[in-house]
């Protein structure tokens, strides 16, 4: 992958350079280094010199998320829900959004839902794609999911309007905001990511899954303590991949210090034969006590945990990129 105005060796060195202290030793994201910008993404649309890293505006995503978790409790069908749907249909109405509606069975009722799909094209015919849910869980009462889902949707956000404002070569990068991830009653394979199971079953009818290089998903990202697990149910080379990006990046000392197999948005598609991985934290409090519960609020996350994980991502779509115009030359 290549950035306007960031020649590949330029982003090489710009990004690989991000945070590192020169001796290789993880290092948290300093105040100066974050958000330059409070700006609205339509003032941040000019690509940056050639030696600028191409990183996330943390405090632009946590803006993001607490205007999501200000909606209230987000389940699928509720008033909320459909704020929420207007506000992400506002948010990337620039962005070839596709809209992907269907009706889901539940236990507790059939629901209409909807995947969005926003679209930044590459040059290549590939895609990878970078996944949130965006509905929260409906069985626990007072619950926001401000880890549990607002922060990888703000974090999307915020992918996009990097995206929007770099164009870039390689792979085209679709983000997709899936409903219908939590389960009505318990989570079994029927109960249980609706808006997933639609969609890649979707695209390996119509052909898209076979150009699916990757599928990036992160899920629970904002923890202030912030520990991403090996998923073993993951792709075991893209999950290789991750761990590379963030190497790369000194940020290694969040990754992987436990592994454990999730079940979540990916299980349709690597059912599908699409690469997959899972980038999740899923030790929430100790014993992973706020999962679920009234308790996942703002205050317990960290704009550097969307910042590791955002910049790790874009890292990762870099490598895909970079492999992409290796194959090509072979
Ligand atoms: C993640 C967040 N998940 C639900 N909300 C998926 C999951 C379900 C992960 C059960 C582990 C166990
Ligand atoms: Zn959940």
């Amino acid at each position: 992958m290549r950035f306007q105005g960031q020649l590949l060796l330029g982003g090489l060195l710009g990004i690989g350079a991000l945070g590192c202290n020169g001796v290789g030793v993880d290092l948290p994201i300093s105040a100066k280094q974050q958000s330059a910008s409070q700006q609205s993404p339509s003032q941040n649309t000019v690509a940056p010199a050639a030696t600028e890293p191409w990183r996330i505006d943390s405090a632009r995503a946590m803006k993001y998320l607490r205007e999501l978790v200000a909606f209230g409790p987000r389940p699928p069908g509720t008033p909320a829900q459909a704020k929420q749907q207007a506000y992400l249909r506002d948010k990337l109405k620039s962005d070839n959004l596709e809209e992907d509606k269907f009706k889901a069975t539940t236990p507790v009722g059939d629901f209409e839902m909807t995947n969005f799909i926003a679209k930044f094209p590459g040059t290549t015919n590939d895609v990878i794609v970078i996944g949130s849910h965006y509905d929260t869980l409906s069985s626990v009462k007072n619950f926001v999911g401000a880890n549990d889902g607002a922060s990888s949707t703000g974090l999307l956000l915020e992918l996009a309007d990097q995206l929007r404002a770099h164009r870039h070569t390689g792979p085209a990068v679709w983000l997709v905001f899936f409903d219908g991830e939590e389960a009505f009653k318990t989570w079994t394979d029927t109960d249980s990511v609706y808006g997933s199971r639609h969609l890649a079953a979707k695209w390996k009818q119509d052909g898209t899954a076979k150009r699916i290089k990757a599928f990036i998903l992160a899920d629970m990202i904002g923890d202030a303590d912030l520990n991403i697990d090996r998923d073993t149910a993951s792709t075991p080379w893209l999950s290789d991949l991750v761990y590379k990006a963030a190497t790369n990046l000194s940020r290694k000392s969040y990754f992987y210090n436990r592994q454990q197999p999730v079940g979540d948005d990916t299980t349709p598609f690597l059912a599908a034969g699409v690469p997959s991985v899972d980038i999740i934290d899923f030790d929430y409090g100790y014993n992973n006590v706020f999962w679920h519960t009234p308790q996942d609020t703002v205050d317990k996350l960290s704009p550097n945990s969307l910042q590791v994980v955002g910049d790790v991502i874009l890292e990762t779509v870099r490598l895909l990129g970079v492999e992409t115009s290796k194959e090509k030359k072979q």
